[in-house]
């Protein structure tokens, strides 16, 4: 899978409505944090301030992938690096021939069942979601634990995301269940120091330090 060499990490999705700093101010803290991706997500603005606002936030992330939420019209439109896709949105098989070979795709998954589905289309990564109970997805299902995060992991090859509910006291339970990729966001965007909130997920990440 090249598209997703080194995919392993943090996920930093954002979400102005509860960001402290807003969307530029917390992309650049991402960025030098060094996370995985960025995703652009903003459920309450038009298509037209998404594409204005994409368009600002793309050049921050430099080499590091941006994704779009939801729309794979403005993913194009902006020449992201991909689409981030719920299983209300365009298939993944459909945003894949849109988007190209070398395009990232993701899926928010519920199941086993939905993880090798979404293989089957071309998706690159899982989105696991919600892991535990948030409130800062309105409309999130109920919570699928760790358990089902366990399922997926085994299930698919490909790398996993976990997100909602995500905070630095259940991170390493949701590591050690199999995601390689941990989304945090009010955990982060509510802090005050967004760059060393997200260096602590990173941490957890961070291979053991060898014995003597
Ligand atoms: N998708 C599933 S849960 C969620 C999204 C965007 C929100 C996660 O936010 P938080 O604050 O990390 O629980
Ligand atoms: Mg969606």
């Amino acid at each position: 899978m090249s598209r997703l060499r080194r995919f392993g990490g943090f996920y930093f999705v954002t979400d102005a409505g509860l960001s402290r700093a807003g969307n530029a101010s917390d992309v650049r803290s991402a960025v030098a944090a060094g996370v995985t991706a960025v995703q652009y997500r903003a459920k309450e603005r038009s298509a037209r301030d998404m594409y204005h606002e994409a368009m600002a936030l793309r050049p921050l992330c430099g080499a590091i992938p941006f994704i779009v939420n939801d729309r794979v019209d403005l993913a194009l439109a902006v020449r992201a690096d991909g689409v981030h896709l719920g299983q209300d949105d365009v298939p993944c098989a459909v945003a894949r021939r849109l988007l190209g070979d070398a395009a990232i795709v993701g899926v928010s998954v519920r199941s086993a069942g939905e993880a090798r589905e979404a293989e089957h289309a071309g998706a690159d990564y899982v989105a696991v979601s919600p892991v535990f109970c948030t409130r800062t997805k309105i409309d999130a299902s109920a919570a699928c634990g760790l358990e089902v995060l366990r399922q997926v992991a085994e299930a698919v090859a490909m790398p996993v995301v976990a997100i909602g509910g995500i905070d630095l006291g259940n991170a390493r339970a949701v590591i050690e269940a199999g995601a390689a990729c941990i989304c945090a966001i009010s955990a982060t965007v509510c802090a005050p120091e967004v760059e060393a909130e997200i260096r602590k997920f990173r941490e957890l990440f961070a291979p053991a330090p060898r014995g003597p």
